[in-house]
């Protein structure tokens, strides 16, 4: 830590609540106080407050259906379009205004105005239509941070197809797998792309997920690199800009779409191995994402607004593509990582494009803080107005570092709670209501009713700690699990909902409280680790371990990353009980590669004789996580076998 660091540290510990800046306040989106008290005593009926910043076709008849919980119905009767909604009801008012202001790594430039957004979507939506995609189709979008990835999205969205958008760095078995559980046939893919200038091989990997799905595929092939590379064409593939080309000028309709009906799939990872398959309304989900992004990021139409995150997760669908647009602000799209060619490359776009809002996680912001504050000192960041986290808990000293050294202490600071089954955001402060405590995400959302539990789901009175849960529906919320309500069920509602009359969501995250509400949330209490912000279940990497040949058993957990957050820790016993071998490492760090992504890298293989095990034989994961954190082990008196916790202790330091 720097001197200045350890100062700002000592003066910043004596205040910890921080009050909104009073310009902040003068100007913000939402600054009534009274919003939370009239939402409470107004629900659900508060949510046409959400419904009103869209535009509808048909007016909803009812604001919430609760006649078959927990399936509930938002904005019954309502019919809608998201891709009118993001763009045509724009176009009078502010059609040559940025929609999006893409960024290319290699320091490119691309700009969409409103109506060029329009133009290339409608012909997009033409020529998937023309390929024989119909309405309720389910599309995947296999793509990196290029500008056709939201334009795919918006033109799914107006022929009514879902899109299910799978993170291009997910390997060829995840795309594969995802497919298959969405039987869908199309795809849209990309040669490459460019990571710290170097080209990423994209469209092999996708040939080679393609070949492990059931259905027949029909795939569109983005060029990113130009003559640069030359991608191998299929049968099955067709070239995107000759399809635009052959599109030219072509305008679709707008489908009107139910409420309820589905805008996309985003899959996510859980308990078991399978990835589920959350399913977003229309009308709720694009609500609440509008709404959060008026509410909470303050967003305006006059605004540069910049979310860092990849459109491949749920924060690039609700914040960098359907909140912004939906309300006609624009949307920064940078497609490079935050180091490259300079480790100022954000404060150099900050600077350039005066960003007024920037959005960013917890890890960015501590690789950020372990770099200096001499980069940001580079750039005239005064543009910002309001700084944003999410993705993982953030400790207060990286909170001060981003409020003070980004924000220059007049910017608030809000740390949204959310997740993809919750559409937006759900906890976190009103930044024109609100004061701020570093490492708390703040009181929920007026309108939401989070609260801590206890184990038997009584509620936690002020200061103390236990499970997050959410004891009324919200509008973003997700409807199900793809094909499988059972699991939706089983996942999320089951653990406290005893009562039939009252149904309880459980994110499974634990949290505490403190005297005025505000929440610090802990972490997830399920097998998912949270590496950089992304959600990775361990059962899905232990089962690529346990597939490697020479390995007998293994177990996965996460470990305290000072950046990353948390780390996967790989424990492994051994075929021929060997405790040393380098090359059974690397065949394994290859596997979860190969059937995850680079992201799910193991930081750490540890071979080990046995695993510490229950007396019915389940492995004790939280007592091999005390031993990744080299934390004082927790109680080892229902071990079956204690003695080998030391083996592995030794184990793990020899590494
Ligand atoms: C939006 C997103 C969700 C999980 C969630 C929790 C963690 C997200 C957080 C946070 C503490 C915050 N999480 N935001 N924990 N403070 N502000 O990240 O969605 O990828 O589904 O992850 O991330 O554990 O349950 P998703």
């Amino acid at each position: 830590m720097s001197e200045q660091d350890t100062e700002l540290e000592t003066h910043l510990n004596e205040q910890e609540v921080f009050e909104p800046p009073q310009s902040f306040v003068d100007q913000a989106n939402v600054s009534d106080p009274s919003i939370y008290e009239a939402f409470e005593e107004n629900w659900p009926a508060c949510w046409e407050n959400a419904a009103g910043m869209l535009d509808w076709f048909e007016g909803y008849n009812q604001v919430l259906d609760e006649s078959n919980p927990p399936f509930y119905e938002w904005f019954t009767g309502g019919k809608l379009n998201a891709s009118y909604n993001c763009l045509d009801r724009h176009l009078d008012d502010r059609g040559d205004d940025v929609a999006i202001e893409w960024i290319g790594e290699l320091g490119e430039t691309r700009r969409y105005t409103y109506l060029d957004l329009h133009k290339e979507v409608n012909e997009f939506a033409a020529a998937l239509r023309g390929l024989g995609v119909e309405e309720d189709d389910v599309v995947t979008l296999y793509m990196p941070m290029v500008p056709e990835l939201p334009i795919a999205m918006l033109a799914c969205a107006r022929i009514g197809a879902p899109h299910s958008v799978v993170f291009a760095g997910f390997s060829a078995d995840a795309l594969a797998t995802r497919m298959n559980s969405a039987d869908s046939e199309y795809l849209v893919t990309c040669d490459g792309y460019y990571r710290r200038g170097e080209i990423i091989e994209h469209k092999e990997k996708t040939d080679e997920g393609v070949s492990g799905v059931d259905q027949n595929v029909t795939s569109i092939v983005v060029d990113r690199l130009g003559d640069e590379y030359d991608h191998s064409v299929q049968e099955r593939d067709h070239d995107y800009d000759a399809l635009i080309r052959n599109h030219t000028g072509a305008e679709v309709d707008p489908v009107a779409r139910g409420s309820e009906d589905m805008l996309f799939l985003m899959y996510t990872s859980g308990t078991t191995g399978e990835p589920k398959g959350v399913q977003h309304s229309t009308g709720g989900y694009l609500s609440w994402a509008a709404w959060t992004s008026h509410a909470v990021l303050d967003i305006k139409p006059e605004d540069t607004y910049w979310c860092s995150a990849d459109i491949g997760w749920i924060t690039g669908h609700s914040y960098i593509v359907y909140g912004p647009l939906a309300l006609g602000t624009t949307s920064v799209m940078y497609e490079g990582t935050p180091d490259y060619p300079e480790k100022d490359r954000l404060w150099e776009i900050v600077d350039t494009y005066d960003v007024n809002q920037l959005y960013t996680a917890p890890t960015a912001i501590r690789a950020f803080m372990k770099w200096g504050e001499q980069y940001p000192n580079e750039h005239d960041l005064s543009s910002l107005r309001l700084l944003g986290t999410v993705g993982e808990p953030i400790n207060p000293r990286a909170w001060k570092w981003y409020y003070k050294h980004i924000g220059d202490e007049s910017c608030p600071v809000v740390d949204t709670w959310w997740q993809t089954e919750t559409g937006g955001m759900m906890v976190t402060t009103l930044p024109g209501v609100r004061d701020m405590k570093p490492g708390s995400a703040g009181p929920p959302l007026p309108g939401v009713d989070a609260q801590v539990v206890d184990e038997s789901g009584e509620e936690v009175q002020s200061q103390g700690a236990g499970y997050l849960t959410v004891q009324q529906p919200w509008p973003g919320m997700l409807q199900t699990l793809y094909n499988n309500d059972e699991r939706y069920i089983e996942e999320y509602w089951a653990e406290y909902s005893d009562d039939q009359d009252k149904w309880v969501y459980f994110p499974e995250d634990g949290a505490k409280i403190d005297n005025d509400d505000y929440l610090t949330v802990l972490g997830r209490v399920d097998d998912v680790v949270n590496v950089s912000g992304h959600r990775l279940g361990t059962m899905e990497i232990e089962s690529a371990v346990v597939g490697v040949e020479g390995v007998a058993e293994a177990a996965v957990v996460g470990g305290h990353h000072e950046v990353k957050g948390e780390a996967v820790y790989t424990y492994v016993i051994t075929e021929d009980g060997q405790t040393d071998n380098e090359a059974l490492r690397e065949r394994i760090i290859t596997a979860v590669e190969d059937a995850i992504g680079p992201i799910a890298r193991p930081e750490q293989v540890i071979f080990t004789p046995e695993l510490p095990k229950t007396r019915s034989g389940k492995i004790m994961r939280r007592l091999l996580e005390d031993i990744a954190n080299g934390d004082e082990l927790g109680d080892t008196s229902t071990l079956r076998n204690p003695e080998v916790v030391n083996d592995i202790k030794v184990n793990a330091s020899d590494d």
